[in-house]
């Protein structure tokens, strides 16, 4: 049997982690994989996270079952999180889901049970795992333009021309915030356009949200999906706690499907409740637990919202010094989107030669579309950066 499988595609985000731990070069730069990590390359375990660790080893007494939507308490707080008040929580179904790829992948899968004839519409470019995990579940997506790599910006126009052509019962996939790989953002007012649209069409927003407090702070990062989860009558939310909580391997999501219609709801809980029983059955408890945890506790909420807090201004602090040493040394301001851009990346636009001779020549990492992760550097490796980025010619 095992003769009819052929080799896959490897993740070239992983790969490249590979190639870069395997460069002897003292100071090469990593600026790789979507991984946080602080002026010493650390990637911290947060305060918060770790003194919650700490009651739950004290407090603990059972490691049974939890429910298929995991511990209801976990999407309660999530849903609050994301969603604020922007909709009742009698409106949001709600499971827990192995990080917020499990919550993607379960929202696909709800979405194909729902309309076998839906097409998913991504951003152009979006997170590769979007499209490999679309094609493996052979739903057929529509790529909608995105990224202007003139301006470094969105390119509106053509965003809202594509997504003209999605029709009712279709699907639009959307970051709600700090976009990967390009870190060009919407604006409120475009937010609301793109809403008005899809109503208009009929097609259904789907958010993938996996930076909340990564670009302009928890309550401004929400807004766009709680504009949208407010003003379309469906929306499907997958939501990551990896970065934000620094939790990565502990694999803890949550995907919510919102229904504005009276009595949706429970055909939707139950919907995604089987899915996870299908998949899985439970989703992991421990990450859940921990953000459940600092999310219903005053003084750990404060401690984790400050450390967050620290982390994001940190790496505006380092865009706006990345974006400063390049008008120096170009003269120019065509690297002023570096500062506009919002979360852990910043695409810089340009082809894979020259992304080919940062790796050769600086042994600078960054993903071969010129994706780079921003925490990746620090004050003593900004300029070098720059410098380098000059001297192969972008
Ligand atoms: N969606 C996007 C756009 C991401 O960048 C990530 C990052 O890792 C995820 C979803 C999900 O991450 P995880 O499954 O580690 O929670
Ligand atoms: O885009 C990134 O770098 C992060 C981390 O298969 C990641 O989202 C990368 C590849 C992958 C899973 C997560």
């Amino acid at each position: 049997m095992f003769e009819h499988l052929k080799e896959q595609p490897a993740d070239k985000i992983l790969a490249l982690m590979q190639a870069y731990k395997d460069d002897p070069r003292e100071d090469k730069i990593d600026l790789g994989v979507g991984v946080y990590k602080d002026a010493t390359g650390n990637t911290p375990i947060m305060r918060a996270i770790k003194t919650a660790e700490k009651q739950l080893w004290e407090a603990e007494e059972t490691k049974a079952y939890t429910g298929l939507a995991g511990d209801p308490k976990f999407g309660d707080r999530m849903a609050e999180l994301v969603l604020g008040d922007a909709v009742p929580l009698s409106k949001v179904a709600r499971v827990a889901t192995p990080g917020g790829t499990g919550a993607v992948r379960q929202a696909f899968d709800m979405i194909r049970m729902a309309n076998p004839d839906a097409r998913v519409f991504v951003s152009d470019p979006t997170w590769p795992n979007h499209l490999s995990i679309l094609k493996h579940m052979e739903i057929p997506h529509v790529a909608y333009r995105y990224f202007d790599s003139e301006t470094g910006g969105v390119d509106f126009e053509g965003m809202m021309s594509d997504l003209a052509d999605a029709k009712r019962g279709d699907v639009v996939l959307l970051h709600g915030c700090c976009h990967n790989p390009t870190g060009a953002n919407l604006n409120m007012e475009e937010w609301k356009a793109v809403a008005d649209l899809l109503n208009k069409q009929g097609a259904i927003p789907m958010i993938d949200i996996a930076y909340q407090g990564f670009g302009d702070g928890l309550e401004d990062d929400a807004a766009p999906t709680r504009l949208v989860a407010a003003h379309c009558p469906e929306t499907l939310i997958a939501a990551s706690c990896s970065k934000n909580f620094g939790i990565y391997r502990e694999r803890t999501g949550c995907l919510m499907a919102i229904a504005h219609e009276e009595g949706r709801h429970k055909v939707n809980q139950g919907t995604l409740a089987y899915l996870n029983r299908q998949n899985f059955s439970f989703p992991p408890d421990h990450g859940a637990r921990l953000v459940l945890m600092v999310l219903g506790d005053d003084a750990l909420r404060t401690d984790w919202e400050a450390e967050l807090e620290d982390v994001r201004t940190g790496m505006l602090r380092l865009r706006q010094q990345l974006a400063d040493e390049l008008r120096e040394r170009s003269g120019s301001d065509r690297f002023g989107f570096l500062a506009q851009h919002r979360g852990m990346f910043s695409r810089l636009g340009v082809g894979p030669d020259k992304v080919e001779a940062l790796r050769e020549k600086h042994g600078i990492y960054m993903v071969g579309d010129s994706r780079m992760n921003i925490a990746g550097l620090n004050e003593e490796t900004v300029p070098k950066l720059a410098r380098a980025i000059i001297d192969v010619g972008i």
